[in-house]
């Protein structure tokens, strides 16, 4: 019976192709926590666990979840059977509060693991495949209007995007819509424009930028106003006809029920890093379900470890209306695995090879761990 002999945890920072832009920081450099658990035969599965700008974005660090892992997570796992993945997360839920995005990339390890043993990918683990390509959008956030048109443009010609968010909020909304308004003029009726405000406008703001960007033509805002004010989302989904796309208020299931009662209708972004794993992720999808909210698979802008495994997860739900932001190995300058993820035909494929289906390269391992 194989057993977990072996797990080291590593922060590997990789600078971004471009300043990214959002209302609560500006990011230069992506920072990830790699976790690599080893069997008693040597076999090795890998996980990420990715936050946005140290503190900026939400409770975790890259720091933190490191130190949670190597501190309080490991000797729950240690010397323990791999054929129960679940039971292990049990032990570690239960000793271990909060901290979703160490157990997400705790999680993702094991399976890509228990993957490989069993010679599966682990969308298989999960209960399978639906779908083989995703769709795939991409964030303009330079901050420069013209800049992101010119961004735009070229990855609309080599038919990588053809869907656009935008990362608005941290200037005033008039300043925003006429940003948002300009770029979907000259990008046109066929590319779709959505907007994300991470939590910035109050309620009364929120009510006159989102006339406005319905005025311009925009597809969907992603959580306009703060987390957990979850009545006053459901007061702007009522209000428009333009949905809202709940991001930072729902981090898992429970959430998702709590913003059905509130009265919210529109659409769920999934993390697996919100929701403590690939599993957690689709408990909240299948409650979202219930409820008649429209999913989506999001990011936190994690390297390709972190993406694929999120992929896996969004493959193994039927019906994903929204499609995904998985482009954050694109966002990094460089990328520690072998061989890249396939972007084409304005979205990503699903690997199938055994586990998450990537392979880390050590030479590029080595080149941008945090020594
Ligand atoms: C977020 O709030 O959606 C996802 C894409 C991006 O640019 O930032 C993240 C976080
Ligand atoms: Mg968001």
């Amino acid at each position: 019976m194989s057993y977990i002999a072996h797990i080291e945890t590593y922060i590997v920072d990789i600078p971004t192709i471009r300043p990214h832009k959002l209302s609560v920081t500006s990011m230069a450099v992506q920072s990830m926590v790699i976790v690599r658990v080893r069997d008693n035969e040597g076999r090795e599965g890998v996980g990420e666990g990715t936050t946005i700008g140290g503190l900026a974005y939400g409770p975790e660090s890259p720091e933190s979840i490191k130190l949670n892992i190597d501190t309080y997570f490991v000797q729950h796992l240690l010397n323990q059977p791999l054929n129960n993945i679940k039971k292990l997360m049990l032990a570690i839920d239960k000793s271990c509060r909060g901290n979703a995005i160490a157990k997400s990339a705790i999680e993702t390890a094991l399976l890509d693991l228990q993957g490989k043993i069993l010679g599966v990918p682990v969308s298989t683990l999960l209960g399978g495949a639906c779908n083989s390509h995703l769709p795939c959008l991409w964030v303009l956030a330079s901050g420069d209007t013209e800049q992101d048109i010119e961004e735009a443009r070229a990855l609309i010609a080599e038919r990588r995007h053809n869907v656009f968010k935008l990362k608005i909020g941290s200037r005033h909304y008039k300043d925003d819509v006429a940003h948002v308004g300009r770029i979907k003029a000259t990008l046109g009726d066929e590319i779709s424009i959505r907007v994300d405000v991470n939590q910035a406008w109050d309620e009364p703001t929120a009510s006159l930028a989102m006339a406005a960007l319905q005025e311009v033509g925009v597809d969907l805002v992603e959580q306009p106003t703060p987390a957990r004010d979850f009545s006053t989302l459901a007061r702007l989904a009522q209000k428009f006809h333009m949905p809202i796309l709940a991001d930072e208020s729902v981090l898992d299931a429970t959430d998702g029920v709590n913003l059905s009662r509130a009265g919210f209708g529109g659409a769920v972004a999934l993390k697996i890093a919100k929701a403590g794993g690939l599993t957690g992720a689709l408990n909240l999808a299948s409650v979202c379900h219930g409820a008649g909210f429209g999913l989506y698979g999001g990011t936190m802008l994690e390297g390709t470890i972190g993406t694929v495994a999120s992929l896996h997860a969004w493959a193994a739900l039927p019906k994903i209306q929204w499609g995904t932001e998985m482009f954050g190995p694109l966002l990094q300058k460089d990328d520690i695995v072998k061989v890249p993820l396939t972007y084409a035909n304005n979205g990503v494929e699903i690997p199938t090879l055994p586990g998450l289906g990537v392979e880390i390269d050590e030479d590029k391992f080595s080149q941008y761990v945090r020594k």
